[in-house]
C-alpha cells in the first residue's frame, strides 16, 4: 500500500454545499434537529422521556465544586450501579444522582459535533454562544485527573473501567473526542478539545501493551476511530498507538471480558454469541464475517480502516475488505440497512434479511457510510461509494421525517401497523416516526452525518479530486502551489445530469468521477477534449485547464426492478423498484390497504412523475400491476386451489425514505412480480 495514493476528505471549511436536496436536509438539521435536541438534552420537551444528559453533567460539576470546597472531608454519595437509572415515581423530586442510560453523555457529544459541522456551513453566533455555555458545563464535570464520564463521576470512581463490556466510558470518550474535534475545526475554540485530550491521556495511561497497564478494550467501539482523529490533529503518536492497541487486543485469549466477572448468559454462551456481540470472538485480522451488534461492528471496522490507513497496514486493510464484502454481499438490505435482527441489534446469518421484523438501526446505516468513506480513502473503488450512496439516500434518510421533527430507530422494509401493535415479535418496529427516544442514539447521529455530508461526497489526493457523490457544492482544492475552484451542479437524486465547472491552471489537476452502478452507460459531452481513463468504477479526467472549463456528464436514471439472490427467502418472487440512487416503496396512502395483494408487471411501463410530497419535490413512479380481487367475506381459511382473480391496478411508488409522512399506514419495498 502506498500512502501517496491515499485520499482524504476535504475540510468542511473548503466546501459550501449548494445542493437543493442536501441543503434542505442540512437546513432541517440546523433549524429543527439541533434546537430540538438542545431542548431534549435539557429535559425541556413536554411529553418526551427526559434525557438527563446536561443534568448529569451539571451534577457531576456540582460534586466537583463541593469536593474542592470541602477537601478531605468530602464524601461522594454512594449509589447502586445499574446501567440505566429510570425516572423516579415522583419526577418533581429527582435526587442529585445519575439518571438515564449509562452512555447518556454521548448525546451531548453528538449534538456538539453536529453544531460544529453546521457552523462551518452556516455561521450562527447565537448557536455558538449556547454551545460555548454547554461546553463550560461539560468541562466543569471533568475530574482533576482528566477523567470525564458522568456515570462514574456521580456513582463512584472506584468502579471506573470495571465493566468495559457493557458500560460505555470508552464510547463516551470516543464521541466526546469526535464532538470536540468538529467544534474545534469549525470555530478554532479548543476548550472541549483540551478536555478530550486530557481524558485521552488518562485512558492512555490506563490501557496499553506496556506492563502494568490494563489489557481491556471498548465494549462499544468508537474510541478507536476517535483516537486516530486525535492523533491526526495533534500529531501525538501515543493516540495512534492506543487505537492500535485496542484493535489488536480485541478477541485475543484469555477473553478480557471474562476477567470482568460477568454472569454467564446461558444461550449466548452456548451459541458462541457471548463474544461475537462485541466482535471480540476472534482477533480482528482473523475476522471475515460481520457479526454481533451492528453499530458496534461498523464502528470497529472504521477504527480498523483508520489504523490501516495511518500505518499503511495491508493485512488490516484486507480484513476490513473481507468484512465489507461480507456485509454487502450477504447481510445488507437493498436500502443499505444492516443488522437484521432486534436480538442484540445484530447482524443475522448470511442472507437472513426479513423485511417486517428487521432492525436496520439508523445508526448502523450511518456507521456503514462512515466505513465506506474510510475504505475510499485508501482505495478509490466505486464498490464502496455505490453502497455509501445507497445507504445515504435510503436507510439513513428514512430515519428522519420530511419535516425533521420525528425519527425512526428501526427501518423496516415492510410494515403492517396492526402487526406492529399486536405481534410481540414486531414491537420494536414502529409504524410512525417517534419524536424522541429514551435511548436517543439515532437522531443526533443523523444530525452529525447530515451536517457534514460534504466530507463524504469528496476526497482529495495530492492532484486528484474524487467525486464520490454528486452533491451540488462549490469547493476549493489545493494543487501544488495553486488552487483549483470547482463547482458541481446536479439534480440528484432525481435526474442524472451533472455539470462541473473547473477553474484550474495547467494540467496537474485531475477529476475522478464515480460511475454509478445503477447505470450501464454514461455520456460525457465533448469527450475528445479530455484525457480520460477508467479505473475501479471511476472516470479520471484531465486536460490543459483553461480559465473556466465546464464538464457535462449524464448518468441515465431508469426505473429498474431488482430482485435479490435466491438465498434470500423473504424476497423470492418479489421485486423492488429502484431509480438512480433511490429505492422505492408502495404505501397504503397511494395504493389502498392490503399491499400484499398487489403484483407489479415487469413488462409494463414505468412513468416518472415529479410531484410534491409533504413539502418535498420528489419523483414518484407509476407502474402497471394487478391486485388479487377481494374474496368473499366468508372465504374459508383453506380451500382447494382455484385460479386467482386479478384486477388491473396502477401502482404508485414513492421514495422509501419518504414513507410514513402521511400517518400510520402499510408500506412495502418488495412486491410480488406478475
Ligand atoms: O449503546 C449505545 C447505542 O445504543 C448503540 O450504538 C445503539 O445501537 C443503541 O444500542
Ligand atoms: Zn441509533
Amino acid at each position: 500500500m502506498d500512502q501517496k495514493n491515499f485520499s482524504v476528505p476535504l475540510s468542511l471549511r473548503d466546501i459550501q454545499v449548494t445542493d437543493d436536496f442536501w441543503k434542505n436536509e442540512m437546513e432541517l438539521v440546523r433549524k429543527e434537529v439541533i434546537p430540538y435536541q438542545w431542548e431534549a438534552l435539557n429535559d425541556r420537551v413536554a411529553g418526551a422521556a427526559p434525557s438527563f444528559c446536561m443534568r448529569n453533567f451539571r451534577i457531576a460539576g456540582k460534586m466537583n465544586r463541593e469536593k474542592a470546597e470541602r477537601g478531605a472531608s468530602y464524601e461522594a454519595p454512594k449509589y447502586t450501579f445499574r446501567g440505566f437509572e429510570a425516572l423516579p415515581e415522583d419526577p418533581e423530586h429527582l435526587e442529585d444522582k445519575f439518571y438515564g442510560f449509562v452512555f447518556q453523555d454521548s448525546d451531548f457529544s453528538k449534538w456538539i459535533e453536529a453544531v460544529g459541522y453546521s457552523l462551518t456551513q452556516h455561521p450562527d453566533s447565537a448557536l455558538e454562544e449556547i454551545a460555548d455555555g454547554a461546553i463550560d458545563i461539560v468541562c466543569a464535570a471533568q475530574q482533576e485527573d482528566g477523567y470525564l464520564d458522568t456515570y462514574y463521576i456521580i456513582n463512584g470512581r472506584d468502579k471506573t473501567f470495571t465493566n468495559l463490556r457493557d458500560h460505555h466510558e470508552l464510547y463516551c470518550f470516543g464521541h466526546l473526542t469526535e464532538g470536540a474535534m468538529a467544534y474545534y475545526e469549525a470555530t478554532g475554540k479548543d476548550k472541549l478539545l483540551k478536555a478530550a485530550e486530557r481524558f485521552a491521556d488518562y485512558i492512555y495511561n490506563y490501557f496499553g501493551a506496556e506492563e502494568g497497564k490494563c489489557k481491556g478494550y471498548p465494549g462499544h467501539e468508537i474510541a478507536e476511530m476517535a483516537l486516530v482523529r486525535l492523533y491526526e490533529a495533534t500529531g501525538k503518536q501515543k493516540y495512534l498507538d492506543l487505537s492500535s492497541f485496542f484493535i489488536e487486543q480485541r478477541g485475543t485469549k484469555p477473553y478480557y471480558f471474562d476477567t470482568e466477572g460477568h454472569p454467564k448468559e446461558s444461550i449466548r454462551d452456548e451459541n458462541g454469541l457471548r463474544y461475537a456481540y462485541n466482535q471480540a470472538h476472534l482477533p480482528v485480522r482473523e475476522q471475515d464475517e460481520a457479526v454481533g451488534h451492528a453499530v458496534r461492528a461498523v464502528y470497529l471496522y472504521c477504527g480498523m480502516a483508520d489504523v490501516a490507513r495511518q500505518k499503511a497496514d495491508e493485512s488490516l486493510f484486507d480484513a476490513c475488505e473481507r468484512l465489507w464484502d461480507n456485509i454487502v454481499d450477504k447481510k445488507m438490505y437493498i436500502t443499505g440497512g444492516i443488522g437484521a435482527t432486534h436480538m442484540g441489534e445484530a447482524f443475522s446469518f448470511a442472507y437472513d434479511l426479513p423485511n417486517d421484523t428487521t432492525y436496520a438501526e439508523t445508526c448502523a446505516s450511518i456507521g456503514l457510510v462512515f466505513f465506506a468513506r474510510r475504505m475510499l480513502e485508501m482505495r478509490p473503488d466505486a464498490k464502496y461509494a455505490n453502497v455509501m450512496e445507497r445507504a445515504l439516500y435510503n436507510g439513513v434518510l428514512s430515519g428522519m421525517a420530511l419535516d425533521g421533527k420525528s425519527f425512526f430507530y428501526v427501518n423496516p422494509l415492510e410494515v403492517n401497523p396492526t402487526a406492529c401493535h399486536k405481534d410481540e415479535r414486531k414491537f420494536h418496529v414502529k409504524p410512525v416516526r417517534q419524536k424522541w427516544f429514551g435511548c436517543a442514539c439515532c437522531p443526533p447521529n443523523l444530525a452529525r452525518l447530515l451536517s457534514s455530508i460534504g466530507a463524504y461526497a469528496y476526497t482529495e489526493s495530492e492532484d486528484t479530486l474524487f467525486v464520490h457523490l454528486y452533491i451540488g457544492s462549490t469547493l476549493t482544492k489545493r494543487v501544488g502551489a495553486t488552487l483549483a475552484d470547482v463547482e458541481i451542479r446536479s439534480r440528484f437524486p432525481w435526474e442524472g445530469d451533472v455539470e462541473i465547472r473547473v477553474r484550474a491552471e495547467g494540467s496537474g489537476f485531475k477529476l475522478a468521477l464515480r460511475i454509478p452502478d445503477w447505470c450501464d452507460t454514461y455520456r460525457l459531452e465533448d469527450a475528445q477534449q479530455y484525457t480520460l481513463s477508467e479505473q475501479n468504477g471511476y472516470l479520471y479526467i484531465t486536460k490543459e485547464w483553461g480559465e473556466e472549463d465546464t464538464i457535462r456528464i449524464s448518468y441515465p436514471m431508469e426505473a429498474r426492478l431488482m430482485e435479490a439472490a435466491g438465498a434470500v427467502r423473504e424476497t423470492v418472487g418479489k421485486a423492488a423498484l429502484v431509480r438512480g440512487p433511490i429505492v422505492y416503496c408502495l404505501e397504503e396512502a397511494d395504493n389502498g390497504a392490503d399491499l400484499h395483494l398487489l403484483s407489479v408487471n415487469p413488462a409494463g411501463a414505468f412513468s416518472v412523475i415529479a410531484e410534491e410530497l409533504c413539502g418535498l419535490q420528489v419523483n414518484k413512479i407509476q407502474a402497471e400491476g394487478t391486485r388479487r380481487a377481494k374474496e368473499k367475506q366468508d372465504e374459508a381459511l383453506y380451500h382447494p386451489l382455484r385460479p386467482a382473480v386479478r384486477e388491473k391496478a396502477a401502482l404508485t411508488y414513492i421514495p422509501y425514505f419518504a414513507w410514513a409522512n402521511r400517518g400510520e399506514n402499510e408500506m412495502q419495498v418488495w412486491t410480488r412480480v406478475e
